[in-house]
């Protein structure tokens, strides 16, 4: 059957972050409640409104098994305390299910983990391609001053799992250190929390 080709072409406005056909979802900070590791930062800059995060747009499409599905993503600039704005992050509910993203501009990377201890940051940038294996929690993370913009393309029926990887969080936080941006254990930058506390 030969599908109308408005269904198979569409166009990504990076401007108005939009693909033609698509609706966009936003997620603000309040939508991120316990995804930052510093909760005072995290309520001090709530206090001040609640910005934007990130969008994803994602076009009406077949969803059948063997369909693909993909979403534009933009995360805004922004930190909560050294922690730099990210996506909530998930699985996907059909776990073996495997995602490509592609870098359409700004800078930053992704946090991939598994249930096995595996936990990385994979850089994201402009014309950069990241291939996220199945099995694997993924969040995007904006570490540059300008909105980091990807395609994500996986299967249709991959679904998202939130909880799966909101009970216990990512391991890996992605926060400004001395040198730029660097991608260190959440416990880690939780203790040095904790002792810049004990100091006040
Ligand atoms: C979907 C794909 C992306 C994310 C987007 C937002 O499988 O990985 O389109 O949905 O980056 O992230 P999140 O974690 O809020 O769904
Ligand atoms: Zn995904």
């Amino acid at each position: 059957m030969k599908a109308s080709i408005d269904k198979l072409l569409r166009h990504i406005d990076l401007d108005s972050a939009t693909i033609t056909g698509a609706t966009s979802q936003q997620r603000r900070l309040s939508d991120l409640a316990g995804c930052f590791v510093d909760v005072a930062a995290y309520d001090a800059l709530l206090g001040q409104g609640d910005a934007e995060v990130y969008s994803v747009a994602t076009p009406e499409g077949p969803d059948g098994a063997g369909d693909l599905a993909f979403g534009l993503g933009i995360v805004q600039p922004g930190r909560v305390g050294d922690e730099y704005f990210l996506t909530k992050g998930h699985y996907h509910s059909w776990r073996e299910a495997a995602e490509v993203y592609i870098g359409l501009g700004g800078h930053g990377g992704l946090v991939l983990e598994d249930d096995h201890g595996m936990s990385q940051f994979v850089p994201l940038a402009e014309h950069d391609v990241v291939y996220v294996p199945g099995c694997t929690a993924h969040r995007t993370v904006n570490t540059g001053d300008e909105p980091l913009t990807y395609l994500g393309i996986y299967p249709a029926t991959a679904g998202h799992d939130y909880a799966g990887i909101a009970a216990d969080g990512f391991r890996l936080v992605v926060v400004a250190g001395p040198d730029g941006p660097q991608a260190m254990p959440r416990a880690d930058y939780l203790k040095n929390l904790q002792v810049k506390e004990g100091h006040r």
